[in-house]
């Protein structure tokens, strides 16, 4: 009797530990604020971007670019044709974050100095609800 008690006892905190522990990685996924911000890392560099693709999950995001080439560069966000977000006056060498608060969508990327977007400077970024 008393084992019988103890052993469903022993389940019953199981499973709601279980219980906290899937709500904490679902809330940590989804938190727009504090520490959980997702950050991608970028290289900016003649005449593309690394990576090329990115996918995110919805909310708010940190890019951090880095222009590991030789000229300057800037990276632009775009949906459709209008600018989400930018980093400009990335100069070789320079690292720089930019936060955005983005919605479930297709974007672009790109650096839109001349000639720049035309020989590969650019990517494609999805954002997943
Ligand atoms: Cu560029």
């Amino acid at each position: 009797m008393l084992h019988r008690a103890l052993t469903s006892h022993i389940l019953s905190a199981g499973l709601i530990s279980l219980g906290i522990a899937v709500g904490l990685v679902a809330c940590s996924a989804k938190t727009t604020g504090g520490s959980a911000v997702p950050v991608i890392d970028v290289k900016a560099t003649e005449f593309l971007f690394e990576p090329a693709t990115i996918s995110v999950n919805a909310g708010t995001v940190t890019f951090h670019v880095t222009n590991v080439g030789e000229a300057e560069h800037e990276f632009e966000i775009l949906e459709a044709d209008q600018v989400v977000g930018e980093i400009e006056g990335l100069v070789p060498g320079l690292e720089k974050d930019l936060t955005v608060s983005l919605a479930a969508g297709d974007y672009t990327f790109a650096c839109r100095l001349p000639g720049h977007f035309e020989q590969g400077m650019k990517g494609t970024l999805t954002v997943t609800p």
